[in-house]
């Protein structure tokens, strides 16, 4: 993943502009943009370290939609920064 004009950094507790990190929601809708995003689970990942990368692992074969949003280092929603991507797995 990528994002263009904010940094990626590790989740940190604070709100700070343009300063945040990657939440993954499978099958899931995510969050509001007032809403803090809930801690990680089987649908909903923060990747609270910084990285840019996350696997997966046993997903049932199929369609899945991956939300991609960034929030910041509170966990808070940056406004319109998400985007989806469209998965099939393979049997
Ligand atoms: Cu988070």
């Amino acid at each position: 993943m990528q994002a263009q004009g904010v940094t990626i950094a590790k989740a940190d507790s604070k709100k700070v502009e343009g300063v945040g990190h990657f939440h993954l929601f499978l099958d899931t809708i995510p969050t509001a943009d007032n809403v803090r995003i809930p801690p990680t689970s089987a649908k909903i990942v923060h990747i609270g370290t910084g990285d840019s990368t996350f696997t997966f692992k046993g997903l049932s074969a199929g369609p899945h939609t991956i939300i991609a949003v960034i929030g910041y280092g509170d966990h808070s929603p940056m406004p319109g920064r998400r985007d989806t991507v469209n998965i099939t797995v393979k049997p």
